[in-house]
């Protein structure tokens, strides 16, 4: 008898009508068969072998560059369960509208069958997930970032407990183009795209939408956040998650080469992106990352910024849409200071400097996370790493002093809720706009946004040792409109503060936003920074604070009365502190 990932290979095939069918295995062998393919048809293109050796440039089709989430659905039979944040359609009325762009939409393409894992092969923690796509790129893509192949058929064995995802590009015109995700049927349905985001379905649509589902139903958290160790002096190290919206740094964070180094601070690589957090048998918060590559963002990366990338990145890596030198070697905005002459842009056109960005600004490098020299010794720890602080962030330029820690979970989970950014290039759309962005998951969430918030609270209250809670911003700007804190590997000495904070020892100041570090807590020797910088990097202005309480209450109008009463407390609990200081000023 057939199997049920069988079964639903056949009815896919049925549909889609594909030239013919591959099993993928995971091997070499198979990854090498896959990457000529695409040498002889144009769609890879070999870097420099004696430099970047077994790296190959991908360019997307220009219409296809980013998630795209206007077309991004969450399909649950009640729309109240997709929530006011997501966009949302009836799962019948989904597959309706997108079958017509499957049908027969592979006949003249190979249909790879994608068996993988999510999370370290041996974790009680990881899934399984079937992915069936027509793009190559997409297989050979899923071969870096997921433990494909032949470990996952047989993880699976003959059961039906796998997450199917249908991916197909099929006529590239971007009004056909769907992002579906049935969250009660635990099915993605992928069409009209092959952008990393919308097409590797083992990333945001599994490992996020999907799984933040499966996380509510089961009890854990599926978070949109980077996982690192902090080692101390002494040899112990203290693990962090942070949860920053899209393209605001948690590659770089993660990967940091600590400015502390000589006084014993390094920090070890998990994560860049996901983690999936399960209550430990010792009530730590126990995260696990579900992936095994990174999908970064390459402008802005450089030996300063993420070093240990830069290594990486040197082979066996597929970059997609970055520049070419005529040395064959990728290049984009931030790489080094002056663009090298002769560069032919991710468009594949000679690039003068006229023509706008020679790189395009959501250009990606797909590498192993083993390739990076800051990964942990823990990355495939079974049980995953115990985590003692979450750390909200992002792009904020004024408003959020660089760090604050939370009074207690439950405010914390308010901190969260109630973030914002300014956005980036990682999401078709304008470009720096603040947005609120709770706890970095808004396009990421797979269900009813208070429900989230809800099950954060709870979550709270079932771990015997919860995590403390921080907020940061990198992002600061001072009146001149120049970035006040230096960032990258200089961001270990607020990480430092805050192991500080967890293990008792930092004093902190209230202020009626949380706690910000106390003049001299930080750890500022070596760094040429003015008291007066710094003033104004910790500084909680009261009126601006206030505009934002008005602000948040109007944010949390959106949820109706579906939004947990406990943050509708903390917001008026911030609007009586924020009171109490003015009072006191006058
Ligand atoms: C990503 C994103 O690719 O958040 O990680 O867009
Ligand atoms: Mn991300």
């Amino acid at each position: 008898m057939a199997t049920p990932l069988e079964s639903w290979v056949e009815e896919v095939s049925r549909l889609t009508k594909p030239k013919s069918i591959v099993w993928c295995d995971g091997s070499q062998h198979e990854y090498d068969h896959i990457v000529e393919g695409m040498l002889r048809d144009g769609s890879f293109i070999e870097l420099n072998p004696k430099t970047y050796p077994n790296c190959y440039l991908h360019r997307s089709n220009p219409n296809d560059v980013a998630r795209t989430e206007s077309v991004t659905f969450i399909c649950t039979r009640e729309k109240s369960d997709a929530g006011p944040t997501n966009n949302w359609m009836a799962p019948d009325e989904a597959k309706q509208k997108a079958e017509p762009f499957f049908r027969g939409a592979m006949k003249d393409r190979t249909m790879y069958v994608v068996p993988y894992i999510l999370g370290p092969a041996n974790s009680p923690y990881s899934k399984v997930g079937i992915e069936i796509t027509d793009s190559p790129y997409v297989a050979a893509s899923m071969r870096i970032m997921s433990r494909m192949g032949t470990a996952a058929l047989d993880r699976l064995g003959g059961s039906s407990d796998f997450v199917p995802g249908l991916h197909s590009l099929g006529d590239m015109d971007p009004q056909h183009r769907l992002v579906l995700h049935f969250p009660e049927e635990k099915l993605i349905w992928s069409v009209g795209s092959g952008y990393g985001g919308n097409a590797l379905l083992g990333k945001k649509c599994f490992a996020l939408r999907i799984a933040s589902w499966m996380a509510r139903e089961q009890g854990w958290m599926a978070e949109h956040t980077l996982i690192l160790g902090l080692e101390d002096p002494s040899g112990k190290v203290t693990y962090m998650c942070a949860a920053f919206p899209s393209a605001c740094g948690k590659t770089n964070l993660a990967m940091m080469v600590s400015a502390l180094e000589n006084q014993g601070y390094r920090v070890w690589t998990i994560g860049d992106d996901i983690a999936w957090m399960h209550i430990g048998k010792d009530g730590m918060l126990r995260a696990i990352n579900p992936e095994n590559g990174f999908f970064g963002v390459a402008p802005g990366t450089n030996e300063k910024t993420n070093p240990n990338v830069m290594t990486a990145v040197h082979h066996d890596t597929i970059f997609t849409n970055v520049a070419l030198t005529p040395e064959g070697e990728p290049w984009w905005e931030g790489m080094n200071a002056a663009a090298p002459s002769g560069l032919t842009d991710w468009k594949g056109e000679k690039w003068t400097p006229s023509k706008g960005p020679a790189a395009q600004p959501n250009s990606r490098y797909t590498v192993p996370a083993r390739q990076t020299p800051s990964i942990s010794e823990h990355f495939e720890d079974p049980e995953g790493v115990p985590i003692s602080a979450i750390i909200f962030g992002g792009r904020r330029a004024k408003v959020a002093p660089l760090v604050f820690e939370a009074r207690d979970w439950q405010h914390g989970v308010f901190v969260g809720a109630t973030m914002a950014s300014e956005t980036t290039a990682a999401a078709t759309g304008a470009v720096g706009v603040t947005r609120r962005d709770p706890m970095a998951m808004l396009p990421f969430c797979g269900y009813n946004m208070a429900d989230y918030f809800r099950h954060w609270l709870e979550m709270g209250e079932r771990v015997a040792h919860p995590p403390k809670i921080f907020h940061v911003t990198w992002f600061r700007k001072g009146e001149d409109g120049q970035f006040l804190w230096p960032g990258y590997g200089e961001n270990v000495r607020v990480l430092k503060w805050m192991l500080e904070r967890i293990e008792g020892r930092a004093k902190a100041t209230e202020t009626p936003i949380g706690y910000v570090p106390a003049p001299g807590s930080l750890t500022l020797d070596g760094l040429d920074i003015s008291a007066g910088t710094m003033e104004q990097l910790l500084r909680v202005d009261t009126s601006v604070w206030s505009d934002e309480h008005e602000a948040i209450g109007k944010f949390f109008e959106k949820f109706g009365k579906r939004l947990p009463e406990e943050l509708r407390q903390e917001q008026e609990k911030l609007g009586q502190r924020l009171q109490q200081v003015a009072v006191a000023q006058k």
